[in-house]
This record gives structure tokens, sequence and C-alpha cells, in this order.
């Protein structure tokens, strides 16, 4: 049997398979559930500092090819989730929390309550496409992104993985930029700005307005993204966007990913996609005489 063990700078997982940001990780009997299905980790929702309701409804829309979601970054504020990450550690989830912040102090002091709660791992939120002062408004700026990887590298222990936007064009100078400010990792790519406007009342659908593309439509330029990563860090990079079945996440190793998350699948084939995509891995590198899933990533970059 192929070993689909991964490491990522440190953090280990049973298989490279991970729950992505804000499908189903505001509890901590969600987060459970989902690593109980065959999740390799969980990431949770994006929390900050201090509580925000986020954006009225509408807050979700489906299209075609995926979803259009403006939440508008609801959480509980860090102090009140902590109880949810305490209570997932305890029922033996691997975990990593997901921060968002509207400056680097931000950042940093929200990964310490959430390192010392127990998370294995922190992602920073440099990507959200649609809420301001936050998001992909910060990691557009190569200095700002510098300053929160280094101010939470500072006080932090525990891997952390920053996670960026497509929306930025020179991704390979972005992740260079992240790698040299000390991130253990780079998870790409968040949702991708995107509208939706009721043709009837004549009017955009979601009360944010602007929201983020995700599901199916959005995988090619991950892969890209990805890809054009491998070629330019040595940091393990975490695959994310449109992932369905095990043929996409082989595609995002091939470009290069260590592990990869699945959020929109979840929604819509359930929590089994997990075990589908890990069992399909695991056919697919016994298929072609492969011991380990490490042997394949970055194949497609050729010798
Ligand atoms: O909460 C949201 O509306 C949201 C966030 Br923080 C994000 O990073 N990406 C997204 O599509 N929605």
């Amino acid at each position: 049997m192929p070993d689909l063990r991964v490491t990522l700078s440190g953090l280990r997982l049973r298989n490279p398979t991970m729950l992505a940001a804000g499908i189903l990780g505001t509890s901590a009997s969600m987060l459970t559930r989902a690593y109980r299905e065959g999740a390799g980790a969980v990431v949770t929702k994006s929390v900050g500092l201090s509580p925000r309701s986020g954006y009225p409804n509408p807050t979700i829309v489906e299209v075609e090819c995926g979803y259009v979601n403006a939440m508008g970054l609801p959480n509980p504020g860090t102090e009140e989730f902590a109880s949810e990450v305490r209570d997932a550690k305890k029922a033996g989830v691997k975990l990593v929390a997901s921060v968002y912040g509207f400056s680097a102090e931000d950042f940093a002091q929200a990964s310490v309550v959430m390192e010392e709660a127990g998370a294995d791992g922190i992602e920073l939120n440099l990507s959200c496409p649609h809420v301001s002062g936050t998001g992909v408004e910060i990691g557009a700026d190569l200095d700002l992104v510098s300053d929160v990887v280094k101010a939470v590298g500072d006080v932090t222990s525990v891997p952390i993985f920053a996670k960026i936007s497509a929306l930025y064009p020179r991704v390979p100078e972005l992740g260079a930029v992240v790698e040299r400010s000390g991130a253990d990792g780079i998870t790409a790519i968040n949702t991708l700005r995107a509208m939706v406007i009721d043709t009837t009342v004549r009017r955009p659908i979601l009360a944010g307005i602007y929201g983020g593309l995700s599901g199916p439509a959005i995988r090619p330029v991950a892969v890209r993204c990805v890809y054009e990563l491998y070629e330019s860090v040595d940091i393990p990079i975490i695959g994310v966007g449109g992932i369905t079945g095990w043929e996409d996440a082989v595609e995002f190793v091939l470009a290069g990913a260590t592990a990869v998350q699945i959020g929109t699948a979840v929604g819509r084939r359930g929590l089994r996609v997990f075990k589908d995509v890990t069992e399909g891995l695991r056919r697919y590198l016994a298929d072609g005489g492969f011991k380990s899933i490490k042997d394949v990533i970055g194949l497609a970059h050729g010798e």
C-alpha cells in the first residue's frame, strides 16, 4: 500500500487532504466530524481578535461551476473561539487555525491565542477578496505581507502557512517574499473576487455585492499558481481550489502541492469526499508503481 503521509514543515498529516477554511470550521463538533470522516487535517473558519457578525443575507449564491460567497468574516473572536479549538484538540483532531487581522499586530495576537488553545498550525488569511482592510488588501502589498509573516513568526512556534490570492499578478514574487519572511508553507489559493446580478430585480444578489468564487471554475487558476510557486519557493505548498475528485487532487500534487484542501466539494458531495480522494490517490500511486505520494509531488515539472 503506497504511503500517503506527508509533512508540512513539521506538521505531520496522516494523508494529504485537508478541510479548507470557511467550510464547517466554526465549531469543535463539525471540525471533529470532518477529521473523523477522513481529512488529514482541518482548517477553521478565519478568526480575528474581535467578534464580527458578517454581512446580512444573502451571503451565498450557487452558480453553474461553484459558489459565490460574501460571508463577511463572521466569527466570535479568538477568545471565544479558543474553547472550540481546545475541544477539537481533546478529540484528537489535527487542526490548523485560520486567522485574519487588519494589521500585523492583529495577526500576531490572534495567532498567539490560537496556539495557546492548541492549534497545530496557523494559516494566515492574506487573501479574502471582499472584506475591506484585510485579506487581499494586505496580501497584495508585499511589505505588509512580510510584516505579517514576520510578526506572527516572532511570537509563535507552530508552523505558519500564508494563504495567498491569485488576484496578485506576480505569484512567484509573492511566494518568494512569504518564504523569505519566514513562513513554513504557502496555501494557494483563496476564492476569486466575483459577483452575481439578479436580472429580474436588476440588482446584485449578495448583500455584500462582491463575493468570492469557489469551485471547479477556479481549479485551473489554482493549479497554475501552485505550479508557479513550486518553481519559485522551497517551502511546502498546499493546493486549494475546485478539488472535487481524486484526479483533481493528483493534478495539484503533480503541479507541486504536498497537500490539498477541499471546501466547495464538501458542500456539494458531503464529507465522504475525503475518503474518496484519499482512496483514489492511493490507487493512482499503486497503479503507477509509486511507493509514496512524495514520489509524485511536482512531477509535472519534468527533470
Ligand atoms: O468570510 C468570507 O466572506 C470569506 C473569507 Br474570510 C475568505 O477568505 N474567502 C471567502 O471566499 N469568503
